[in-house]
């Protein structure tokens, strides 16, 4: 190849390379030094955009330093394929999705190959190949026999014009989204996954991930929210034939002798016997049927209520407490009612501030904090007062307290509570994964033989409308009843997507597997090293995918227990401070800046942007400055080569730039190692490979020399190689080394190198700074003060003045005193 540096020639030379020797080949299994590292796998959307070409340079970085550095590398990927794109383009132009789907596939995986990524393509897999889904259906049949699956009704968003369910993306301020009719919530069978079962080992198993960024852990507790509480009757005085108690939860058992009121929520089945005979409740109930109730809303929503006429009795004190309907209480939350107190509660008091209810204080402040009831509620934890026998105790006393207290008169119990629902997992779409479930009048729901897997979802479609086509398939719908062979009809629902993501991680690791979903090879590569994706999926991707985890080793397919090990949560490649997106048009498209700069550079543009976790305004001027320092480099080190023959390396032969450079070149190489390896910044990395280009452009290219800078190269090369794969694979070669540079060991730090024969000293007069001088390295005290008594700018300091005194620290100041 020329001196001219041609990007696209030497790029497409070294993919050829890479394929022809089949370089990112992973085995299959691992020995002891392995790495798995991970990018979280694409929606075929189309094509590329800024944000793919970002997390996949980012893992692909990360897979060939490892590689470096020794590593059995894995490095796979492959296409989250189901989903509502598909449907609504194929609705949209009348093409059946799987066609759509695998040609966007193959679009795409031009475009990664295109982009240099070192990924092992033997175990590409795309979550639509019935050969992948099987294993979902497989599992989830198991789990259904084992209980963890279940079927209950949940509410749906039903188009009555398309006569359809709508996803909640489908439905646009309330409309559907092609027909514009006002959606309604209706109630359906639907299929769940009891994710509940898990929520405390999802919970306690957070705190064994080091290697998981705090804030991701810290939205995950949220998401899974479990407190400890009590669950507390407060008895009817006037039982009726079907209440007899109102049940509460409260994690606030300590102030349960300052309960005034009771609120409970317009569902609530006590405001709902309340508003058959009560206009004021009935009308109460219907304005709530409008109000939002999302708990954001909950909080901040005008307090309103109404009472019930109904009264309970306080379980320890016996006294008289009014039970009201709220619209703050969440129906489908703890039991739907709450012990209202309004002294140490801001709702509760809120609430009695507007309704005149009694506001009580039964916690006094410990320490500093300050307490008014007058003006708001007192939520802290402290010591219980006015409590009678209960007084005098902290938080966790009260709490013990109270709670045996209610244990012993069976008008309570300690329980557990958490935010986290069950996973719903049935979509009413077409292009996803079929539920392998048979209805049969007889029998009910029957879940498909597993010699009868995979139930495979029929891809020669036509979409008349917004529902799936399956409905209009009998050939397919119509089948035996495996159980009592009468006639059965397929479930029509298929999985959320969410399904596939959450293992396609072990799969990768077993490609082809036929028995069962995964094999050892999975158990032998799992958990993911290093996982990288973006933050839209810190809760529920990364949720799934470790309830999956679980569910897959209890059924004894992998023994660790979380996937994940190291989690990097990318940011964003915005443009005008907004997501990047089609509508940058071409400036968006990587494509384009890949057929005029070449991929080297659009990689090392975007690694060198920002750090990963920040996000950042994409700009072309990177590119410009990316690929100006590419093709310095390429001249550089041919002008390099034409002078001919180098000499062995003798350190005592070369000058004092000579060692200048050996020095930066091994402080480079131990920078950029910290850099890739622990602090997982890459953008410092490509400013040190810089800095050394500028120090190797200042040395003359002559005699002794000529090895340092020999080795200086070789070592930019290593370096720059995970960012800039192509040119540094070329010049390497034109280096003459023999093996190619995939194959090459990170290099070694030469402590001796990185000694410096001088060292700065700062001197100060009178504690002032006032010059900085270099002295021999093995300089001592004496030598050290005399310098700086020397040194022409301390003189006139001193100037007329005696030294008092000298202060040496070793090897960084003399400070001298004088007056
Ligand atoms: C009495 C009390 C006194 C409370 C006090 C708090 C402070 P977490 O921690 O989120 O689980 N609560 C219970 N069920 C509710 C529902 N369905 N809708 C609205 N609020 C509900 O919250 C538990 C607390 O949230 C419970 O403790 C209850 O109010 C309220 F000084 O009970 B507490
Ligand atoms: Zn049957």
């Amino acid at each position: 190849m020329s001196a001219q540096y041609d990007p696209q020639a030497v790029e497409t030379k070294a993919q050829e390379f890479w394929r022809e020797q089949n370089s990112f080949l992973a085995p299959n299994e691992p020995d002891g030094d392995s790495y798995y590292c991970l990018s979280m796998f694409p929606y075929p959307s189309g094509k590329l955009h800024m944000g793919h070409v970002r997390n996949y340079t980012l893992g692909d970085v990360i897979a060939r330093y490892q590689r470096l550095k020794g590593k059995d590398v894995m490095h796979p990927i492959g296409w989250d394929a189901f989903g509502l794109p598909a449907e609504n383009a194929a609705i949209k132009n009348n093409t059946p999705p799987a066609k759509w789907t695998y040609s966007n596939i193959g679009y795409m995986r031009g475009q990664m190959q295109r982009l240099g990524f070192s990924f092992d393509w033997s175990r590409e897999l795309a979550t639509c190949d019935p050969e992948y889904y099987r294993w979902e259906q497989w599992l989830f049949v198991r789990l259904y026999k084992k209980g963890i699956v279940e079927r209950r009704s949940a509410l749906v968003n039903w188009d009555p014009v398309d006569q359809t369910v709508l996803a909640n993306e489908q439905v646009v301020d309330g409309k559907g989204w092609r027909s514009g009719a006002t959606v309604e919530r209706r109630e359906m069978q639907q299929w769940f996954l009891k994710i509940t079962d898990y929520a405390d080992e999802l919970l306690d198993s957070l705190d064994d991930l080091p290697g998981w960024p705090e804030s991701v852990k810290s939205m995950q507790r949220n998401w899974i929210g479990r407190s400890e509480g009590v669950e507390i009757d407060f008895p009817l005085v006037e039982p009726t034939a079907d209440t007899e108690a109102i049940q509460v939860y409260t994690t606030r058992p300590d102030t349960l002798i300052g309960a005034t009121y009771i609120a409970v929520a317009a569902q609530h089945p006590l405001s709902l016997g309340c508003a058959e005979t009560d206009s004021a409740v009935s009308d109460f109930v219907a304005r709530c049927a409008q109000q939002k109730t999302a708990e954001a809303d909950m909080a901040t929503v005008e307090k309103e209520g109404v009472p019930l006429g109904v009264f309970v009795r306080h379980p320890l004190t016996g006294r008289e407490l009014p039970v009201w309907a709220a619209n703050f209480v969440l129906s489908d939350y703890g039991s739907g009612a709450v012990m209202s107190v309004p002294g140490h509660d801001q709702r509760d008091w809120e609430f009695a501030r507007a309704y005149d209810l009694p506001i009580e204080q039964v916690i006094e402040p410990v320490g500093d904090a300050s307490c008014d009831l007058a003006v708001a509620a007192f939520t802290d934890h402290g010591r219980t007062i006015n409590s009678g026998e209960y007084d005098g105790l902290d938080f966790a006393k009260a709490f013990d307290a109270i709670a045996g207290a209610l244990e012993a008169k069976q008008l309570g119990r300690r329980r557990r509570n958490y935010r986290l629902r069950d996973w719903g997992v049935s979509r009413q779409r077409y292009w996803g994964c079929p539920i392998p479930m048979i209805h049969c009048e007889a029998c009910g729901v029957v879940p498909v033989p597993e010699q009868d897997l995979p139930v495979v979802l029929p891809t020669e479609v036509t979409f008349t409308g917004v529902s799936s086509p399956l409905h209009k398939m009998p050939e397919w719908l119509d089948v035996k009843c495996p159980q009592c062979g009468g006639a059965g009809r397929r479930e029509t629902d298929t999985f959320d997507t969410f399904m596939e993501s959450s293992w396609y991680y072990a799969r990768f690791a077993s490609p082809n597997s036929n028995s069962p979903m995964v094999d050892e090879r999975a158990d032998a590569w799992t958990p993911v090293d290093f996982y990288v994706g973006g933050i839209e999926h810190a809760i529920l991707h990364l949720l799934y995918a470790r309830f999956y985890h679980k569910l897959m080793r209890d059924e004894g397919l992998l023994t660790s227990n979380e996937p994940f090990n190291s989690l990097l949560m990318l940011g964003m490649v915005l443009r005008n401070g907004r997501k990047m997106s089609k509508k940058d048009g071409d400036a968006g498209d990587p494509q384009t800046l890949i057929d005029s700069y070449g991929a080297d550079a659009v990689r090392q543009a975007m690694m060198f942007a920002a750090p990963p976790e920040q996000s950042f305004e994409w700009s072309e001027g990177a590119l410009e400055s990316a690929s100006r320092y590419l093709r310095k480099l390429w001249r550089m080190l041919h002008e390099h080569l034409a002078l001919g023959e180098v000499p062995k390396l003798v350190v005592d032969s070369l000058s004092s730039a000579g060692l200048d450079l050996r020095r930066k070149t091994h402080e480079t190489i131990a920078r950029a190692d910290d850099d890739y390896g622990r602090r997982i910044q890459f953008n410092t990395v490509v400013a040190a490979a810089m800095e050394l280009t500028n120090t190797i452009a200042k040395v003359a290219d002559t005699g002794a020399d000529r090895a340092a800078l020999n080795e200086a190269y070789r070592s930019l090369l290593i370096i720059l190689s995970p960012i800039a794969p192509h040119i540094t694979h070329e010049l390497w070669l034109k280096l003459g080394e023999t093996t190619p540079i995939v194959q090459a060991v990170w290099p070694t730090v030469d402590d001796a190198a990185l000694v410096r024969d001088t060292i700065e000293l700062v001197v100060q007069v009178n504690g002032k700074v006032r010059s900085r001088i270099a002295l021999a390295a093995d300089a001592d005290e004496e030598m050290a003060k005399g310098a700086a008594l020397d040194d022409e700018n301390v003189q006139r300091f001193i100037d007329g003045k005696s030294l008092r005194k000298a202060i040496y620290v070793p090897g960084k100041l003399v400070n001298l005193v004088v007056g």
